[in-house]
């Protein structure tokens, strides 16, 4: 709700330049902002990062940019700025225009940048759909604490011989930035998923009741068992506002599942036929994802694509719910803050 924003900034009026972690955060060089996403950050107004790879990479023109479009507008009316993040001719941008956006949904010429491929993207100038694991690069150094996108990557099956386990789990070891998700497609192994995530020490999420399973992105059960969970935005910020405090330099996961009326139940013969082609055909590594979201596209008859605009959208809420609640915290701590310092000028010294 916009009035909640305007209800924020007034709140804020005074306290903007006393803000130096957000501000410092932002010194970095080679990023362009919009000019919506820069005062937010300026000001300590809630701000949501968002993923170009599901844009570029992850589903057909035009459903790409009408997702794109829906999902920035639905993080607007929470109350929140969208913050699209994308490389174009090596920049790096923080905030599309309509343009931007325009021109990303349609490049044929544009490739998958994860952390390993940044550096080859800005220096060779090239247009890059950022990962989950590269978006979460640019969040970071932007000083973005919250970022939604559909499904991250996650151990590959059979990994234990291919290896094939997503930089988006590393990135969430080492990067300290809460992802919204609707949780780890069963392309992939969930089980391995959750251990890897614990063994790179990620706090990891699922909402609704002690006890509630993990989501597998088309449908709200994986039948594993969510190692935390979170009742609401409130607590998913609170939590992420003690990672904060504590330094930990380690990301947040929040899996939320995907409304069951949304719900692609009868999904897992394509997944399956999807797979065996891979196999067959001998795709691997990075062109896996692409290519069997593509084809579960064509095996659904569209159902896998409807499900997974369906939980972008709802993700987009929560995290724009959640970046709400951790601009309030932190705000409220540095006007508490303010009223210490301020007192103790009053003391005698
Ligand atoms: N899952 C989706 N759509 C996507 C992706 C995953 O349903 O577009 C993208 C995300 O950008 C994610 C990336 O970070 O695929 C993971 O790719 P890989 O497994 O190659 O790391
Ligand atoms: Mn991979």
């Amino acid at each position: 709700m916009r009035f909640r924003r305007k209800m924020f900034q007034l709140c804020k009026v005074g306290t903007a330049r006393f803000r130096p972690s957000i501000c410092e955060a932002r010194k970095f060089s080679n990023i362009s902002y919009t000019r919506e996403v820069s005062e937010a950050l300026s000001n300590g107004e809630p701000v949501v990062a968002l993923e170009s790879t599901i844009i570029t990479h992850g589903m057909p023109y035009p459903a790409n940019i009408e997702m794109a479009r829906k999902v920035e507008t639905l993080v607007r009316s929470e109350g929140a700025v969208p913050a699209t993040i994308a490389i174009l001719n090596g920049n790096i941008h923080v905030g599309l225009s309509n343009d931007e956006l325009t021109d990303l949904a349609q490049c044929k010429d544009v490739i998958k940048v994860s952390r390993a491929e940044f550096p080859y993207a800005v220096g060779k100038k090239l247009t890059g759909g950022t990962t989950v694991a590269g978006t979460m690069i640019v969040a970071d150094k932007a000083g973005i604490k919250v970022f939604v996108t559909g499904g991250i990557g996650g151990v590959h099956r059979g990994a234990e011989v291919s290896m094939d386990i997503s930089a988006d789990l590393t990135e969430l070891g080492r990067t300290p930035v809460l992802v919204v998700s609707a949780g780890v497609k069963s392309i992939l192994d969930i089980g391995l998923t959750l251990e890897y995530l614990e063994t790179m020490g990620v706090c990891v999420t699922t909402f609704g009741p002690k006890g509630s399973n993990f989501p597998a992105f088309y449908t709200p059960d994986s039948g594993f068992r969510s190692p935390l969970n979170v009742a609401s935005p409130f607590e998913a910020a609170s939590i992420m506002k003690a990672n904060m405090d504590l330094n930990l330099k380690s990301g947040m996961l929040v899996g939320v599942p995907i409304p069951v009326k949304d719900a692609a139940l009868g999904i897992q013969k394509a997944i399956e036929t999807a797979l065996e082609e891979c196999e067959k055909k001998n795709i691997k590594g990075k062109l896996i994802t692409p290519y069997l979201l593509s084809r579960l596209n064509e095996l659904t008859k569209g159902e896998s694509l409807r499900a997974n605009i369906a939980l972008v959208e709802n993700n987009a809420r929560v995290g724009a719910q959640i970046a709400c609640s951790l601009a309030q915290l932190t705000s409220g701590t540095k006007v508490f803050t303010l009223l210490i310092m301020f007192l103790s000028h009053l003391l005698p010294s």
